[in-house]
C-alpha cells in the first residue's frame, strides 16, 4: 500500500511538473501580471507613433530570435565584445527600433510587475501587436517563456534563411524548426511590410546570368524602378520597400505581388515559380481572410520553438543583459 501510494503520488507530481515545465499558456501571467498585454500594447503604440519602422523591425526580430536558440530573447543581448547573436552578419539591419520597442515595453511592464515577465514573452506580444496594429489579424499568443542564457554570433550561421535560397533550401530550414512548407509560405507573407537593403537582391538586377543580367522573372517595370533606387554601386544604407504596393500595411498584397512579378528576393519569387508552392500563393492572393488565419496559426507555432520554461533560463531584469 505504502509503495503504491508513494508511486502514485510520484506519478502525479511528475505529471504536474511536466505540465508546468512544458506548457505555454495564454493565461500564464493572469495572477502575477494580469495587465501585461495592455501595457505592452500601449508601449508598442507609442513607439509606432514615433516611427512606423517599429512594425517590420519588431516582426523580423521575433523571427530571428526564434530561429536561433529558440524564442528566448537571446537576440536582444548586447555584448561588450560584439560576439552576441545580434552582432552576426545575418542580423543585417535588424533595425534598432525592434530592440527599442521591447526595451521600452519591458520598462513599462517592470513598473507594474517587477521581475515577473520575460523579455521573450514581451517580444512575442509585441510582434503580435505590430501585425494587428498595421491591418493584420490579432490572435491569442501563448506565454510562459523564460529568457535564455546563451547568445552567440557564431550560433546564427546557417540557422537563418538567405534571400537567394531555393524552395528546397527554404523548406528544409523551416522543417528543421518544426514548420512545414505551408507555414514557410505563410510566414513569408511578413514581407508585406518593411524594407530591404539593395545588396540583398542586387544580384537579380545586375548579375543574374551571362545571357540576362536582369532576372527575367521580374516584372520589367519593377526591375527598372529597382535599378533606379539601387544603382550598381549604391551605398550599403540604401533600402527599398519590400511590398512596393502597400509597404506598411499588413495585408495579402505580398502574394498578389508574387503573381505579378513583384517579388523582391529570389526566395520570394521561388514561392510562385515552383509548382509545389504556387497553389498556396494563389490562394492567399485571392483570399486575405485565409492568409490571416494561417498566419496567426503559423506565428503561434513559430513562438513555440526552443522555448525555455519552468526552471530553465531566467526572467531578465533588463532585456539586453543577462542577470
Ligand atoms: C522565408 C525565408 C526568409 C528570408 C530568406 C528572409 C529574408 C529577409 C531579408 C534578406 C530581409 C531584408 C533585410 C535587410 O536588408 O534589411 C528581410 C526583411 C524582413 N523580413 Fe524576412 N526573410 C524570411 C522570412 C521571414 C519571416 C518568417 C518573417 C517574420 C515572420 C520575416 C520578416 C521580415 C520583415 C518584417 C522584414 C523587414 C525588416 C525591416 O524593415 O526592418 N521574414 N527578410
Ligand atoms: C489583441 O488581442 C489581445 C487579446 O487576446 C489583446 O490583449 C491585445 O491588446 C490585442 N492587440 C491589439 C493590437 O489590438
Ligand atoms: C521540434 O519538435 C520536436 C518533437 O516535438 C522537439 O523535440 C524539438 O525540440 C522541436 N524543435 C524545436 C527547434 O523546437
Ligand atoms: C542592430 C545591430 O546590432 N546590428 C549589428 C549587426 O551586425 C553588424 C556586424 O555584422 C553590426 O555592425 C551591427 O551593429
Amino acid at each position: 500500500m505504502g509503495i503504491w501510494s508513494n508511486l502514485f503520488i510520484g506519478v502525479v507530481v511528475l505529471m504536474a511538473m511536466n505540465g508546468a515545465e512544458a506548457n505555454l499558456s495564454p493565461h500564464f501571467y493572469q495572477t502575477r501580471c494580469p495587465n501585461v498585454q495592455d501595457i505592452v500594447r500601449q508601449a508598442v503604440m507609442k513607439k509606432i507613433s514615433q516611427t512606423v519602422v517599429t512594425i517590420p523591425a519588431t516582426l523580423r526580430l521575433f523571427f530571428h530570435d526564434c530561429f536561433v536558440e529558440g524564442c528566448d530573447a537571446s537576440v536582444l543581448i548586447a555584448s561588450r565584445s560584439h560576439d552576441a547573436e545580434k552582432d552576426a552578419p545575418d542580423n543585417m539591419s535588424l533595425a534598432g527600433d525592434g530592440f527599442d520597442t521591447v526595451i521600452k515595453a519591458k520598462e513599462a511592464v517592470e513598473k507594474q510587475c517587477p521581475g515577473v515577465v520575460s523579455c521573450a514573452d514581451i517580444l512575442t506580444i509585441a510582434a503580435r501587436d505590430v501585425v494587428a496594429l498595421s491591418g493584420g489579424p490579432n490572435f491569442t499568443v501563448e506565454l510562459g517563456r523564460r529568457d535564455g542564457l546563451i547568445s552567440k554570433a557564431s550560433h546564427v550561421v546557417g540557422n537563418l534563411p538567405a534571400p537567394d535560397f531555393t524552395l528546397d533550401k527554404l523548406t528544409s530550414i523551416f522543417e528543421k524548426n518544426n514548420l512545414t512548407m505551408f507555414d514557410m509560405i505563410t510566414l513569408s507573407g511578413a514581407h508585406t511590410v518593411g524594407f530591404s537593403h539593395c545588396s540583398r537582391f542586387a544580384d537579380r538586377l545586375y548579375y543574374f546570368s551571362s545571357s540576362s543580367p536582369v532576372d527575367p522573372s521580374f516584372n520589367p517595370l519593377y526591375a527598372q524602378q529597382l535599378m533606379q533606387a539601387c544603382p550598381r554601386d549604391v551605398g550599403p544604407t540604401i533600402a527599398v520597400n519590400m511590398d512596393p504596393v502597400t509597404p506598411i500595411t499588413f495585408d495579402n498584397i505580398y502574394y498578389a505581388n508574387l503573381v505579378n512579378g513583384l517579388g523582391l528576393f529570389a526566395s520570394d519569387e521561388a514561392l510562385v515559380a515552383d509548382g509545389r508552392s504556387r497553389a498556396v500563393v494563389k490562394e492567399f492572393a485571392a483570399d486575405q481572410a485565409r492568409f490571416f488565419s494561417a498566419f496567426a496559426v503559423a506565428m503561434v507555432k513559430l513562438g513555440r520553438l526552443g522555448v525555455k520554461t519552468g526552471v530553465h533560463g531566467e526572467i531578465r531584469r533588463e532585456c539586453s543583459a543577462f542577470n
